[in-house]
């Protein structure tokens, strides 16, 4: 386990690598969600599997979120998105990395999806869970986190939770993005884990991407939330047998 401290114009970013061993390898680097951070047990739990796949993996701390720089409240999609693509950039230059993919959780998992549609040159597949597709629809609409505002509108700030601030910005930022394009723009293949008892992020976000993209799998897990928190084991069997697969798939051994 390798703690690095990586750079993203001026911000530092906290970041932590592990590898399955001292092979060359493909490598994921993984985004957490909203308000949480590179060290939460499903990321954790998601990271293990990944390796046990054979996979490295670079999980980082997002703009305003664990031991990153920058303050919660002045993050946005454009920010997180920099940071990624600031990774990604440092991931290209490990000499050990055969190729690179990318992971996120919820607003996470929005993130990497974007990035992805970015960079398909330079991503070869996505591990996305719960991703929170409709933040840029929500935006629209005037509604986050159930709290409701004019979307013509824009306030300087929001207080979405008790104690919990964002910018004007982020909705901004988050209104501007589309989400559908960023599908359509990737061609490699996309897992996507769903909870079916999600109260974040509906279910359904996950069933239309999963179909819209042109190499989609979902992969719904009866009676799991939005944390992962009640079956572990599944959501880490799951990640690690289609990442395998994956792995098996690009074997020049293999018919
Ligand atoms: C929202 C729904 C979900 C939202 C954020 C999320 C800011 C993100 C959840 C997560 O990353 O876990 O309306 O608005």
């Amino acid at each position: 386990m390798e703690q690095l401290t990586l750079m993203d114009d001026g911000i530092r970013l906290s970041a932590v690598l592990e590898r399955p061993g001292t092979a060359p390898s493909p490598l994921v680097i993984v985004l957490h969600g909203f308000t949480s951070s590179k060290d939460r047990p499903h990321t954790l739990a998601a990271c293990r599997a990944m390796r046990e796949a054979g996979f490295a993996t670079l999980r980082f701390d997002l703009y305003g979120h664990g031991g990153s720089g920058g303050a919660f409240r002045d993050h946005t999609l454009h920010k997180w998105i920099s940071n990624t693509l600031s990774v990604l950039h440092a991931a290209e230059k490990m000499d050990f990395v055969t190729e690179i993919w990318l992971s996120g959780h919820s607003q996470g998992g929005l993130t990497a999806a974007l990035v992805g549609g970015m960079a398909p040159d330079l991503v070869r597949g996505l591990i996305l869970r719960a991703p929170a597709f409709m933040i840029p629809r929500s935006a629209r609409e005037g509604s986050l986190l159930g709290f409701r505002f004019d979307p013509l509108r824009i306030p300087d700030k929001v207080d979405v939770i008790k104690g919990l601030t964002l910018s004007g910005d982020y909705i901004r930022v988050a209104q501007t993005v589309h989400a559908e394009e960023a599908m359509d723009r990737f061609p490699g293949p996309v897992l996507i884990l769903q909870g079916d008892q999600d109260d974040l992020v509906p279910p359904a976000e996950a069933r239309a991407s999963a179909t819209r993209y042109r190499c989609g799998h979902l992969a719904m897990i009866p009676g799991e939330t939005h944390h992962f928190d009640r079956f572990p084991a599944q959501m880490e069997a799951l990640i690690r047998d289609w990442l395998a697969q994956q792995k098996n798939a690009d074997d020049p051994g293999n018919p």
